[in-house]
């Protein structure tokens, strides 16, 4: 068992059981051009989470720990997105429609894709999800069941959206949670703030925070 230093108290984990999940890192959310951008977004305020995910990459994986990436987008035939989720707001383009890294939000794209200094390792599990969360319509559950994985390690962006919804989610089904505070981000300071607070608020209502470094060293 490891021990990490965190809000709002220790949180204890067995690396077996423990997965780094690492949440739509993909260029729709993280470059101009993208799903973020058309939303409205200034996606150079999710630049800085590249650097520590990075170097929690390298550490988890010469630990051998269970790495999950995940990305958000839909088929090319739209079908998997409710007209709730296309027809939202007033985006500058819509979901599929054409963008300068592709379709915009659509499997296959280079804008659906992982950004280059994040790329999945070849036995590292890529999982599609067409919602905020990522247990939503996904198979990510039977993944982890089949894998033991008790303990969620989370990373990626949006702070407020994905992370969040996805964290939920995993404490819904009985996951600890363990959020790494540099390592995902929003696009609005505030909500990077308040969306961490939230977390560990309440005696941990849906996990534990801490900066990567805390994790990293629990792992030596
Ligand atoms: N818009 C926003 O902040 N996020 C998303 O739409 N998806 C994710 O967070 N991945």
């Amino acid at each position: 068992m490891a021990t990490v230093d965190a809000s709002p108290g220790p949180f204890t984990f067995d690396p077996a059981s423990t997965a780094l999940l690492v949440i739509d890192m993909q260029r729709d959310f993280m470059e101009p051009g993208g799903f973020g951008e058309t939303l409205g977004n200034d996606v150079a305020q999710l630049r800085r989470v590249i650097e520590p995910t990075a170097a929690l990459l390298v550490a988890c994986r010469a630990l051998g720990l269970t790495v999950i990436h995940t990305r958000e987008g839909h088929l090319p035939d739209l079908s998997d997105c409710p007209p709730a989720k296309l027809n939202r707001g007033e985006p500058s383009m819509r979901i599929g429609a054409p963008g300068p890294m592709g379709r915009i939000l659509i499997r296959g794209e280079h804008g659906h894709d992982i950004i280059d200094e994040l790329a999945p390792a070849s036995d590292e599990l890529v999982i599609d999800k067409p919602g905020k969360g990522a247990f939503y319509n996904t198979s990510l559950g039977d993944v982890l069941a089949a894998r033991g994985i008790r303990s969620l390690v989370v990373t990626g962006v949006t702070t407020e959206v994905c992370v969040h919804t996805t964290v939920r989610e995993a404490n819904d089904r009985g996951y600890e949670c363990l959020v790494l505070s540099d390592c995902v981000g929003s696009y609005f300071p505030e909500f990077q703030e308040a969306g961490l607070r939230m977390i560990a608020a309440q005696g941990g209502i849906f996990g534990w925070v801490a900066p990567s470094s805390s994790f990293i060293a629990a792992l030596q």
